[in-house]
């Protein structure tokens, strides 16, 4: 027999403007959605309480007439309500790669080069690309999805490769950003929705873009290009981006703390250390590139810019400078409007942190489903669940003192600080978020103590997990824990 799980309705609250045509479809993917945020790292079959279960699931990521598009609409609907609160959020994009290599059997997946070096043959691997833009608060608070894409690259042959100065944006893998910027467009309403990309988003027509739907963008510069051209063919003193904004004055400085990194193919190993960060802003114009294919027919217009401007002057020895040119269309005249954007740009960290959670956390690279149109619905279903867990793990931090049944439900809360504190009554008052999570994670192995920071999202869920099995119990078992 099944037992009947007391779902803290989560999945319920966020699926409620889910519409696939079929009012069992819709149910089916609540209850996955339930099943996956459980044990979300578990293959399927294990995620699911039992065999009726699981065949239910894969008939549901099978099944022809679920459309993911549906999917994402009704989380991006409550991201938006959830945005809605605040004067200004964060849209993050990035892009990141999901390798099936290990998979021969799964059809419909695209080549992706992973070139390993100067001297090293190009190596393929199969997988599939996904392009997502989550909304955060400027306190850090991931509210959601406010667009995904998901999709199989299609190799370029090498004539193709030759020909990308003269194919429009429309037809370019970049154009990803491009529909993003809008989509993320149409549900801000008061809300000022900022888009902050890393340096792969620095080309003229998203900016272009951005100006024309007026949607303000926050992307770190790739391109030491000339600015302030008098005209598209000046070639004497031309200035270039970095050595202007070397000429401006110094607005101030700020300290930051710079975490360790690990060696990578582009970066060298570094240090947590603290930096103290020169900030310089300007104002240039941004020129249309000269070879842009769209010059035959339209006339482009250069665009009013701002830049932020940071460095440190004095790294450690042996040690690389930190540097970032950061580019925006909004305005930045002092100081203080100068280092918010530089505070902005840090949490662009978050969406890094996003797709960790998805990878190593979930390992939904393990994920077994016979072709590509399959693991892109399941990935899209994952997506929802894992901004889900990544949240409770922030808001923790960001807003302590919420009260903690803004995130569980209220058996839940109880079981838990009976088993944790190892207690007989209950405190009178609601516990709040920050010292629930706190429980969690301690239930995940987290040992609390002084310098253990906080919890991160990997030993939150195992902790959560285990609180699922001690709420079953806790539903066989009713009714115990009150006292006068
Ligand atoms: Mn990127």
């Amino acid at each position: 027999m099944t037992k009947q799980k007391q779902s803290n309705g989560w999945a319920t609250e966020e699926l409620e403007h889910l519409d696939l045509g079929d009012k069992r479809l819709n149910e089916r993917l609540t209850k996955i959605c339930d099943s996956f945020s459980e044990c979300p790292e578990s293959p399927i079959n294990q995620s699911c309480e039992d065999w009726a279960e699981t065949k239910a699931a894969y008939r549901f990521f099978k099944n022809e007439n679920v459309d993911v598009r549906d999917i994402r609409t009704a989380h991006r609907l409550k991201t938006a309500a959830r945005a809605k609160k605040y004067k200004t959020v964060l849209a993050i994009q990035d892009s990141s790669y999901f390798i099936y290599t290990g998979h021969p059997k799964t059809e419909g997946l695209g080549r992706m080069s992973l070139k390993k070096g100067k001297n090293v043959e190009k190596i393929f691997s199969n997988g599939l690309i996904m392009h997502a833009c989550l909304a955060v608060t400027t306190d850090g608070t991931p509210l959601g999805l406010l667009d995904q894409q998901i999709f199989a690259r299609e190799l370029r042959t090498a004539e193709q490769r030759k020909l990308v100065d003269v194919t429009p944006v429309e037809k370019k893998e970049s154009y990803r950003w491009l529909q993003s910027l809008k989509n993320s467009k149409e549900v801000s309403s008061d809300t000022q929705v900022v888009t902050v990309c890393d340096r792969e988003a620095d080309f003229y027509e998203f900016f272009k873009l951005s100006d024309e739907i007026k949607s303000p963008v926050l992307v770190r510069a790739n391109v030491n290009r000339a600015v302030n051209k008098s005209s598209r063919y000046t070639e004497k003193s031309v200035v270039k981006l970095w050595d202007y904004m070397a000429k401006q004055p110094k607005a101030g400085t700020i300290t930051v703390e710079l975490p360790s990194k690990r060696k990578t193919q582009h970066c060298k190993e570094r240090a947590a250390r603290s930096a103290i960060l020169t900030i310089k802003h300007g104002s240039f114009l941004l020129n249309p590139p000269r070879n842009n294919i769209k010059h035959r027919s339209a006339e482009l217009s250069d665009l009013l810019m701002h830049a932020v401007y940071v460095f440190e002057a004095k790294p450690p020895e042996g040690e690389d400078p930190v540097e970032w040119m950061l580019l925006t269309n909004l305005s930045v005249t002092n100081f203080s409007e100068a280092h918010e954007k530089v505070l902005w740009y840090c949490l662009r960290w978050r969406i890094e942190m996003y797709f960790k959670v998805l990878k190593s956390g979930f390992l939904v690279e393990n994920c077994r489903l016979g072709n590509a149109d399959r693991l892109i619905k399941y990935l899209t279903v994952m997506s929802i669940v894992a901004w889900r867990l990544f949240m409770v793990t922030l808001i923790s931090r960001a807003n302590p003192d919420t009260p903690c049944t803004e995130l569980i439900a209220e058996h839940e809360w109880k079981v838990l600080f009976m088993k944790v504190n190892k207690a007989k009554c209950l405190p009178k008052k609601t516990p709040s978020i920050g010292a629930v999570v706190i429980w969690i994670a301690r239930l995940g192995g987290f040992l609390a103590r002084k310098g253990d920071g906080m919890p991160g999202t990997i030993t939150l869920w195992r902790g959560w997990k285990r609180l699922t099995d001690l709420t079953d119990g806790w539903n066989l078992a009713l009714n115990g824990g009150t006292c006068g």
